[in-house]
């Protein structure tokens, strides 16, 4: 229940900031999926949501949410969503669940990120959990030659497709205490569309539930 505890913490912590013209951005995965139930409670506090995924369309639309598209969207009060792993800088891999590139592009609109995690995400060193990045099918093959060339082990998720229409690698092999030279470094690869590193555009706050209750880092 450490996922529902930090799901409900992001509501309370959220309610202060909306008006009835805010639009909501939110991620994807099970924690956010647990932060959109909590957020259905709560739909006539705010106008609208952007989604980084169709799987969080489909939640928020059953729940009577309005989704609206990015491109009519000036700019969001905030982002809510989940990581895989978080630093102390507030730097995240994320795509553990293949929505990254939307993710990414959503919380850039927004005025902030909150991370919703609980205890068993946070890390010293990013690159335990394998870096997903989402590729352009023609370059699967360089891209991952550049990755071991990078010292990382690639490996594509078998049957996956993006929402984009696009496959992913899991690249393993890293340990950062800050990977935001890698990052660009990955970004500038020929072929790549997104990787998981959140380290060039870090989490605001992250609210992390323990057994001793709810945490807020700020970096
Ligand atoms: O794929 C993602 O980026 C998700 O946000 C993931 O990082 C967290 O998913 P979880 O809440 O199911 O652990």
């Amino acid at each position: 229940q450490l996922k529902e505890q930090v799901a409900k913490a992001a509501v309370d912590y959220i309610l202060p900031l909306l008006t009835p013209e805010s639009i909501v951005g939110v991620g994807t995965g099970s924690t956010a999926d647990l932060f959109i139930d909590e957020l259905a409670k709560h739909k006539d506090k705010f106008k609208a949501t952007v989604a980084s995924s169709e799987r969080s369309t489909q939640r928020l639309a059953q729940h009577g949410i309005s989704v609206l598209n990015l491109n009519d969207v000036q700019s969001m009060v905030v982002y809510v969503d989940g990581a895989d792993e978080i630093n102390p800088l507030l730097q995240m891999i994320k795509g553990g669940g293949g929505a990254l590139t939307r993710e990414k592009i959503v919380a850039s609109v927004a005025e902030q990120f909150v991370c919703i995690v609980d205890e068993s995400k946070l890390v010293d060193q990013l690159g335990a959990f394998t870096l997903p990045i989402e590729v352009l099918p023609m370059a699967l093959q360089s891209v991952s030659r550049k990755m071991v060339a990078l010292g990382g082990v690639a490996k594509q998720r078998e049957g996956f497709i993006t929402d984009n229409g696009n496959p992913i690698i899991d690249v393993g092999g890293f340990s950062l205490a800050d990977a935001r030279e890698l990052e660009g470094k990955i970004n500038d690869i020929p072929g790549v569309v997104c990787c998981g590193f959140f380290a060039l555009s870090p989490a605001t706050v992250a609210l992390v539930s323990t057994q001793e209750g709810i945490k807020i880092l700020t970096k």
